[in-house]
């Protein structure tokens, strides 16, 4: 298809309430959607850049730039180009991985909508709906901690996320596996707060019987996630770390993890998502679907990756009312622990144009 014009779409989206993490606290999202227009069809994809380079380099403000300035204009010039094509037109340009997702997401939404094919699948997909997890965030005392478990676990969510810091990982685990009992699926995710130096500390960890640990080191330390691997009987996982298919496959080489988090905004896509998780299907390293706190856009498109036959653990994909009191699309709601993987065509949400005025969304209109 050929894209005649490119939106970047952006505004304020409040939490019901303050999400925090080991590299900070959020209280909304300021969001940027693409959306592209060509050939009779739109299409939208969701930039899940942060506001604040925290969790990766890459921010709102900056991917903006990155988008109006380098992607873009290169989406534009390209002419007739396939969703296969956008990583490769957009390639030139080093970085970026969100807003490029971004932009592959629209490009895919809006061919779908041309071949009237949901983008479930035309991935691939085989799960209709799907048992998801819930991320719970920081909180100053461990009764708050608990008290958000239970309630989440009453609303149907399968398997719990707890964030980790430093000063609060051990104690608080103790405190939620003893409320929630041995068989409900906990894990946990330190978004690199801890260094190699916590080693025999995060060992303590083993007894709780987790899932998993989420990314304990720094982005860059493949060598020492193996060394600490080798230490700890609870499985490693990556999320920050794996930006590539090929860093998926040195990591795995490594030994710096067993299971991967798959984000298609960290990696530049969903293509570069599926291939990462091709390569853990073929060596029988188990996947799963990581959030950002996405609205209904980019909810509905990691739905449709996580369909995929290889994501056998519970994705961070919660209700749209776990973060917003309204979402931008039709909510998607927990129906006994599962959200539905969208039938419709394309990525299957669509921002709800009232909803856009309401909330005061710029539009910026780049053509060539
Ligand atoms: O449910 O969408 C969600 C959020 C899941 O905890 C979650 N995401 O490190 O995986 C993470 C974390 C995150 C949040 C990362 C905000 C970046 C920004």
């Amino acid at each position: 298809m050929r894209i005649e014009a490119v939106e970047l779409v952006r505004l304020q989206l409040p939490f019901v309430s303050p999400f925090r993490t080991s590299f900070g606290v959020q209280t909304g999202r300021d969001v940027v959607l693409v959306r592209v227009v060509g050939d009779g069809v739109e299409g939208w994809g969701e930039n899940v850049a942060g506001e604040e380079p925290l969790y990766s380099a890459e921010f709102v403000e900056a991917s903006v730039l990155a988008l109006r300035h380098h992607l873009v204009p290169r989406l534009l010039a390209a002419g007739d180009i396939t969703p296969f094509d956008v990583a490769r037109v957009l390639a030139p340009v080093r970085g970026w991985e969100m807003a490029k997702a971004a932009v592959e997401a629209a490009v895919l939404d809006a061919e779908l909508q041309r071949q009237q094919v949901s983008l479930a699948q035309w991935l691939g997909g085989t799960q209709r709906r799907i048992p998801v997890g819930v991320s719970v965030g920081l909180h100053d005392h461990i009764d708050q901690t608990v008290t958000a478990v239970n309630r989440y676990l009453e609303q149907g969510y399968v398997r719990i996320k707890l964030k980790i810091e430093p000063g609060c990982d051990v104690d608080l685990v103790r405190a939620v596996r003893r409320a929630i009992g041995p068989d409900v699926m906990l894990q946990v995710d330190a978004n690199a707060a801890y260094t190699l130096a916590d080693a025999r500390h995060l060992a303590r960890l083993d007894e709780f019987d987790l899932l998993l640990i989420e990314q304990p080191l720094a982005e860059h330390d493949l060598r020492q996630h193996a060394q600490l691997a080798r230490m700890l009987r609870t499985p490693v996982c990556l999320d920050e770390s794996i930006t590539s298919v090929q860093v998926a496959a040195d990591a795995l080489a490594l030994g710096a993890c067993s299971v991967i988090n798959i984000k298609p905004g960290r990696v530049g896509g969903l293509l570069e998502a599926r291939r990462i998780h091709d390569l853990c299907q073929a060596n029988g390293v188990p996947v799963w679907c990581g959030g950002m706190l996405e609205t209904g856009v980019g909810r509905a498109a990691n739905l449709a990756l996580a369909s995929l036959p290889g994501f056998t653990l519970p994705p961070d994909l919660s209700a749209s009312s776990r973060y917003f009191a309204h979402d931008i699309t039709r909510p998607f709601e927990l129906v006994d622990g599962c959200l539905e993987v969208p039938t419709g065509h394309g990525v299957g949400a669509v921002p709800d144009p009232q909803m856009l005025r309401d909330l005061d969304a710029t539009v910026e209109r780049l053509r060539i």
